[in-house]
Order: structure tokens, then C-alpha cells, then sequence
């Protein structure tokens, strides 16, 4: 039974259920630079990404979304999700990447790796791992998420200390830099 489509040319789902928007102001503590971020809500307060999520949420069943990654960056910081890692943290998860160039990291403990991800790419998230997408193109980027439906979403110690590296723009180009505010 088919039940939903992905239009590529889009990169969207012609159904969905449940639709986060994330704003400036929704962000407050996860980039470095809080005086730019403080400045792009009071000038609009724009949209940094929004995720279209058809949700089944029971345990052996599957969930999945796609997450739209706006271009732009908050002082040097690409726009990036919050991440998280999953509160059953055995719960792993499949990114499929859709439209325009992401990075995605994870970590676990001290452990962080990076991927790039274009149109077609297949990353396989292992449980245990935390997940941040980062759109490092200029133009939206967009991919499909597949998770276990009891899976959840941990954002405690991502807010409170983020992710051991940080992704900036030098040159142009992005870079990969410790997090000053990393702490274990
Ligand atoms: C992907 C999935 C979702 C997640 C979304 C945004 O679509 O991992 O579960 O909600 O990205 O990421 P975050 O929840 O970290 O903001
Ligand atoms: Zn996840």
C-alpha cells in the first residue's frame, strides 16, 4: 500500500501530519554568536529550517520527516537543527538526503564524524549517536529521516553544551572548529 509520496522536484512531502517551524528565536542558546541571533529576531525573526513529520509513534513502528535546512548562517555559524540524540538511545536512524548540500555530524561522547550530504546520499545513524544536520550550500537543503517510532528526542545536553565541534564559513568554504564552549 503506497501511502504518502516525496516530490523530488520539491523535495516535500504530499502528506504529512505534523509541521515544526523553527525560527530564530527557537534557537536561542545553540549557536555561538547570541548577539546575531538576538539581531535576526528583532529583524524578522526568520524561518531556520521546518520538518514535515508523518508520525507513528509506537514502539516497532516507523516514523519519518523531511527536514527543509534554510541557506544562511547566524554570525560565521551555518544554519543547523538543535539536534539530539534519541531519549531511547538505542534507536538508530536513516538519512536520506533530497535537495541541496548538508553536512551531517554526530557524536558520541568524544567521538564526532562528519558527512556531507547531496541528493541520493544515505547515511545510516547508529544508535547512541547524536544527529545534526548543517545546510552548507546556498540554497535549501532538504532530506528524509527515517526513525523508530518510540524513539523520542533528547535535546538536554545539546542545549546545554552542543556539540564538541562547531561548522563556520571561511572563505567561502565551511570549516570544522572545536566548540570554545564544548565542556565535558
Ligand atoms: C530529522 C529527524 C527528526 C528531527 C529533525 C530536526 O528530520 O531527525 O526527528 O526532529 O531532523 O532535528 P531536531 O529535532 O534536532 O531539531
Ligand atoms: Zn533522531
Amino acid at each position: 500500500m503506497i501511502e504518502n509520496r516525496i516530490d523530488f522536484d520539491l523535495a516535500m512531502l504530499e502528506h504529512y501530519e505534523e509541521k515544526v517551524v523553527r525560527r530564530a528565536s527557537n534557537m536561542r542558546g545553540f549557536y555561538q554568536n547570541s548577539e546575531a541571533l538576538e539581531k535576526m529576531i528583532e529583524e524578522g525573526d526568520e524561518i531556520i529550517y521546518e520538518v514535515y513529520v508523518v508520525p507513528h509513534n509506537n514502539e516497532g513502528e516507523l516514523s519519518y520527516a523531511i527536514t527543509v535546512l534554510r541557506p544562511g548562517k547566524v554570525g560565521e555559524e551555518y544554519f543547523m537543527t538543535k539536534g539530539h540524540y534519541h531519549s531511547k538511545r538505542d534507536r538508530a536512524e536513516l538519512y536520506i538526503a533530497l535537495k541541496g548540500k548538508g553536512l551531517l555530524l554526530m557524536q558520541r561522547e568524544d567521538d564526532v564524524r562528519w558527512f556531507e550530504m547531496e541528493k541520493g546520499d544515505i547515511i545510516y545513524v547508529p544508535p547512541y549517536w547524536a544527529h545534526r544536520s548543517i545546510n552548507i550550500g546556498d540554497e535549501d537543503f532538504a532530506f528524509l529521516a527515517v526513525y523508530p517510532g518510540d524513539a523520542g528526542h533528547d535535546y538536554g545536553s545539546i542545549a546545554e553544551k552542543g556539540f564538541a565541534k562547531i561548522v563556520v564559513e571561511k572563505d567561502g568554504k565551511y570549516v570544522i572548529l572545536d566548540n570554545p564552549r564544548w565542556k565535558e
